[in-house]
Order: C-alpha cells, then sequence, then structure tokens
C-alpha cells in the first residue's frame, strides 16, 4: 500500500481552517486537521513545501516510522509549526487505517471506555447577570459542565467575551487587535461571578474558568484559594506554563483543581507538571500535540499519576480535531472532560461529520475512520482571510499576555 497525492485545503467559513487530504493507491484516503490560529499558512507552506513530498511512495500503513521520521528527521524538533503539520499526518493516517480496517477509530485504539464524551460548553457575557442568563441556556441544553467568563467593570474586553453567543470566535481582525488588562480588577471581581453562578444554580453542575495565562504564580495562588468555596471543576491556564515549575507555587496554596496545555506541543511541555502532580487536567489535543500518536503517549504518561485528559475544544481546531479527539476520548482510560466551542453551520457544511451532542455529552458516531470529511466544492467557497488573535497589553502599554 502506497500514499499517491496529498493536498492541503486552506477554507475559512467564517473562520480560517487549514485540512490535509493524504491519498493512497488502494482509494482509501484520510483527513487531517493543520489548523494552527493566525499562523496557518505557515502550516500549510510546512507541510507542501517541506513535507508532502517526503510521504509520496511511503507505506501509509506505518504511523509510528512515518510520525519518528518527521519528529526525529526535522532536526529542529517540537514547535507549533512542526508539530501541527505532524499532527495533521497523524491523523489523516489513523484515518487511513481505521477505514482499511471498517472499525471507528476508537475501536482500533482499544475500543470504548463510556457510553459518551462529557463536554463543556462556554457561558459569555458582559456582566455577572448575563453570563448568569448563559449559563441557565447551557444548562437547559443539557450541559452538564459549563466554562463561565464574564466581562469585567473597568476592562473594555475580557478574554472569552464575545460579540456572538454560541459562535465566539477571539480571531476576528485583520491585523492584531489591541486590548487592555488590569489584574487587580479581574482579581476582585472573579470570585463575585462563581458565588452569584452557585447561589443561582446550586452545586450540581460542573463550572469551570480560564485564566488565559493572565496571572503571575502567586496571584493564581491567591484566585484559586478564592474560588475554593465554589468547587469548580477547573482553573484554567492560570499562569503562563513555560517553567513548569511555576505551578508547584499555585498548587501549595490551593486545592482548586488546575488545567493547562492547550498550547503544548510535545509531552516534554508537561513533564514536569505531570510527574510533580502540579496539575489535574492535561489540555493537550490532537492538532496541536503531534496527533493520536503523541497526545495517546502523553495521556498514558498521565495516567501513571491520575492526571486526567481535558482536550482543548475551541472553534480554531477544525471539526477533523474534534472527530479525532471523541475517537481519542471514548477510549482514553484517564478522560476528564472535552471543551466544545460550536462551529458555525457553514463550517459544519464544508466538514460533514459523523459526531453529535445529546444532553450535555459528544459522541463520536460509528463510521469507519474519525467519521469527519471535508467537502471540497464547499471549502472552495471561502477563501483564506488574513485573521489574528487579540493582543493584551496592560493600562500603561507593558505588553502583557493575552
Ligand atoms: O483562546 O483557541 O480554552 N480555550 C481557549 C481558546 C483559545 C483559542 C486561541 O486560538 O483558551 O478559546
Ligand atoms: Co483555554
Amino acid at each position: 500500500m502506497k500514499i499517491d497525492a496529498a493536498k492541503v485545503i486552506v477554507t475559512s467559513p467564517g473562520r480560517n481552517f487549514v485540512t490535509l487530504k493524504i491519498l493512497t493507491d488502494q482509494g482509501v484516503y484520510g483527513i487531517g486537521d493543520a489548523t494552527l490560529n493566525g499562523r496557518e499558512l505557515a502550516v500549510m507552506s510546512y507541510l507542501q513545501d517541506h513535507v508532502l513530498p517526503c510521504l509520496i511512495g511511503r507505506d501509509p500503513r506505518r504511523i509510528e516510522d512515518i510520525w519518528q521520521f518527521l519528529y526525529r528527521g526535522a532536526y529542529w524538533r517540537r514547535g507549533p509549526v512542526t508539530m501541527s503539520a505532524i499532527a495533521a499526518i497523524d491523523t489523516a493516517l489513523w484515518d487511513i487505517k481505521a477505514k482499511m480496517a471498517g472499525m471507528p477509530l476508537h475501536d482500533l485504539l482499544g475500543g470504548k471506555s463510556r457510553e459518551g464524551v462529557m463536554v463543556y460548553g462556554h457561558a459569555n457575557g458582559r456582566d455577572i447577570e448575563e453570563t448568569a442568563d448563559e449559563v441557565a441556556r447551557y444548562i437547559d441544553m443539557g450541559y452538564k459542565a459549563i466554562r463561565a467568563q464574564s466581562g469585567v467593570p473597568g476592562l473594555t474586553d475580557a478574554y472569552g467575551v464575545g460579540r456572538g453567543k454560541l459562535f465566539y470566535e477571539p480571531a476576528d481582525t485583520a491585523l492584531p487587535a489591541e486590548t487592555i488588562w488590569d489584574t487587580r480588577k479581574y482579581m476582585n471581581f472573579a470570585p463575585k461571578l462563581f458565588d452569584r453562578l452557585r447561589a443561582r444554580f446550586g452545586f450540581d453542575h460542573h463550572l469551570l474558568h480560564d485564566v488565559h495565562h493572565r496571572l503571575t504564580p502567586i496571584e493564581a495562588a491567591s484566585l484559586g484559594k478564592a474560588l475554593e468555596p465554589y468547587d469548580l471543576f477547573w482553573m484554567e491556564d492560570a499562569t503562563p506554563a513555560e517553567n513548569q515549575e511555576s505551578f508547584r507555587l499555585i498548587r501549595q496554596h490551593t486545592t482548586t483543581p488546575l488545567a493547562v496545555g492547550e498550547i503544548f506541543n510535545t509531552i516534554w511541555d508537561c513533564k514536569d507538571l505531570i510527574q510533580n502532580q502540579l496539575i489535574d487536567y492535561i489540555r493537550t489535543t490532537v492538532v496541536r500535540a503531534g496527533g493520536i500518536t503523541h497526545l495517546r503517549r502523553i495521556a498514558d504518561f498521565a495516567a501513571l499519576y491520575q492526571v486526567r485528559t481535558g482536550c482543548h475544544g475551541a472553534t480554531d481546531l477544525s471539526p477533523v480535531t474534534m472527530g479525532a479527539a471523541l475517537h481519542f476520548d471514548s477510549w482514553v482510560p484517564n478522560f476528564g472532560i472535552q471543551e466544545y466551542m460550536r462551529h458555525t453551520p457553514e463550517t459544519d457544511a464544508v466538514f460533514p461529520h459523523a459526531y453529535y451532542f445529546d444532553q450535555g455529552s459528544l459522541y463520536p458516531g460509528d463510521a469507519a475512520g474519525h467519521g469527519v470529511d471535508i467537502d471540497e466544492a464547499e471549502a472552495a467557497k471561502y477563501p483564506y482571510k488574513p485573521a489574528y488573535l487579540p493582543v493584551a497589553r496592560l493600562e500603561d502599554g507593558t505588553m502583557w499576555n493575552w
């Protein structure tokens, strides 16, 4: 069996997606997601100009060997561009293998460990009451777990608070938008949001919150403590994690569960966090961390330390990543939760998929492979549009973490 051809498809049905299609001499093809928000064309070029020529003629069944060839063979290891490209190839090859076997991918991975994949949705509002009304709406839709983000008094923009309701999309300007951040305003406010949510909805639902890298370790420790009475499912990305040791300080001060890792590329980014039990949930997902092959390695390592998975699932991860992640989530023994931001109807039409939502869970469906395809005619209707994530500055102009 041989890889005959491979192509990269860039489409923008509301936001940009980079998709890889690998075709074989047996007529079976596989689909992988290579989207890297705000740096899409770099991954496209990495694939088209440097990697795909090395794939033609290879046996697509040798997933591990191809993974190692691309990782070790690049010489320049890791990084989001390289690892997103490797992920796209790996995902497409697992799709091909499962289609050849006539199995949904989760069967090939070892079979389902659970019936459904618990997901959390995003409730956002400009203030506490609007956010609370959004939480109510998610509860009505059947969600068991909800992430709550609110506008902060005195700040014009807050992370996670969009203009639209169900389809929040932060990368929506042709050049990076500038936002202002103030830690003090946020720190005093965040516990009030959860105080209100628990008062209104009780403790039956899981509530989550994303700090989005805005705090220092000691500030994060303080917020974690302040949030303890509200029994969060997790506090996410409390501080940047290049220095994995930072989490020790947070950990020493609070029992609020900690999640991190949506921007991590490899097991090396989370090795210390996991083996020192400094976190509770690892957020790496298929497209960002080297595909199914590498994500599985991270999850198995995490299981040794009772760290559970919580795959990133924002809209900048295409339905291909969502589909593949749901097969992974269905299998992985140490599953925690899956993020689920809904794609627009236009995006869903470009990427026909077998997965579906029911009563707070997603189900991967029974199609052979990962169950997500790309409609190339539909994709061609939406050309690439430059779009960037915002940046954040402090009130005095100092660059901060968005
Ligand atoms: O801001 O994926 O938990 N989810 C997130 C996301 C990220 C975007 C960045 O591209 O933090 O909404
Ligand atoms: Co996040």
